[in-house]
């Protein structure tokens, strides 16, 4: 058993809607897709490296590198299939856990799939269905950011986040909360504040919000834990937390109480379940965080989050809050008020459309022995 090919491709997807954080405004996702052959079976992989280097150092093009240079030359070269055989060898190379990710998933998509069994039940997950969520950027106006919480609220969705910046951010939940008093709100600055902002962090306690993500800069741990000594409304980490050992400095340290994880972010399946296991012995709850992803990676994640400490509504929500034209087959839906099945079929159980993949491919390219 071996990798006998992989294949890369750069796609290009515009959203239906700006998405709007604090480190800007964007219209369209740039991101690589995997693939992996063996034996007469494929395995699909997504990465989470943006175009730009903004939410995390790494960047599509650092990550097609790395994947090209180094990390497919493993599969290929030392004839690992396995995806733990392949995050054991991955990690000599430091960083660059997106690129890491994006090959593990399509190797766990495969094992998965020649096992005849859904990724969840590979990982020891049960749940049938998750928690969706939905993730609102930085509108234009109070009332237009109004009327796109309706609208998703109309939608089925009963919790929403949304990006907060200095200047956007208790004007914002002050709004939301008189529009929707009961909603399920919690707010997002991707590391957007300084220390000398927690007077006005601690203004934020008024909105009754199921927690507050990344306040601060990613290796500021400190300052969080200082924050949240201040503050009653949970705070969680999201660029922060980027492994076990950073999960349980963070946690020791009590920079956070809640913790999101993201398999890219984490550098893969492996260590994003050994986060939930130690958050799950700890007694800290986490939930599922999101990249935009195509029907592709959010499918992995829909896995991912069918393990038992997900117990937060999640940053997952339909394909068509997304992608007019999502690239799997059926699209993602809510299957009830705030709530996603979890694919049934094998691995990661939704078709990638290849006739959509190719509309959207910037550049491809197929690595072989
Ligand atoms: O901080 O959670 C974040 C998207 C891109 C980069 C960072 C983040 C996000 C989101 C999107 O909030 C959540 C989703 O995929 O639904
Ligand atoms: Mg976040």
């Amino acid at each position: 058993m071996a990798i006998e090919r992989v294949e890369l491709q750069l796609l290009k997807l515009p959203y239906v809607h700006f998405f709007e954080t604090s480190f800007g405004r964007a219209y369209d996702r740039t991101f690589i897709i995997s693939r992996v052959f063996s034996e007469g079976v494929s395995g699909w992989g997504e990465c989470t490296a943006e175009e730009q280097p903004l939410y995390s150092g790494e960047t599509t093009e650092t990550a097609w590198h790395i994947l090209k240079d180094f990390l497919i030359p493993l599969l290929l070269e030392k004839k690992l299939e396995d995806p733990e055989d392949f995050a054991a060898a991955a990690g000599v190379y430091r960083g660059n856990r997106m690129a890491k990710a994006g090959l593990e998933l399509a190797l766990w998509d495969l094992k998965a799939k020649k096992a005849g069994r859904p990724l969840s039940r590979l990982y020891g997950a049960s749940r049938e269905t998750v928690e969706a969520g939905v993730s609102c950027g930085i509108e234009d106006s109070l009332p237009d950011l109004v009327a796109r919480v309706g609208a998703y609220l109309a939608e089925g969705y009963r919790r929403v986040k949304i990006k907060i910046k200095p200047g956007w951010d208790v004007a914002a939940c002050k709004a939301l909360r008189s529009a929707y008093p009961d909603l399920m709100l919690q707010a997002d600055a991707n590391g957007a504040y300084a220390v000398s902002d927690i007077p006005r962090l601690r203004e934020l306690d008024a909105f009754q919000m199921l927690m507050i993500e990344q306040p601060f800069a990613p290796y500021d741990l400190w300052d969080h834990a200082k924050l949240q000594r201040e503050m009653e409304t949970p705070l969680c980490l999201d660029e922060s937390i980027l492994s076990l050992d950073t999960t349980r400095a963070a946690l020791e340290m009590g920079s956070c109480r809640i913790v999101n994880i993201k398999v890219g972010r984490v550098g893969g399946i492996v260590e994003a379940r050994k986060i939930h296991d130690h958050c799950l012995a700890a007694g800290v709850p986490v939930w599922c965080g999101g990249m935009l992803e195509s029907g592709i990676g959010r499918a992995h994640n829909l896995h991912l989050a069918a393990l038992p400490n997900f117990k937060f509504p999640n940053d997952l929500s339909a394909s068509r809050r997304y992608y007019k034209e999502d690239i799997i087959d059926p699209f993602i839906e809510l299957c009830g008020p705030g709530l996603i099945r979890v694919p049934e079929g094998p691995g990661i159980g939704v078709n990638p459309v290849e006739s959509r993949i190719r509309k959207a491919a910037l550049r491809s390219e197929t690595f072989k022995l």
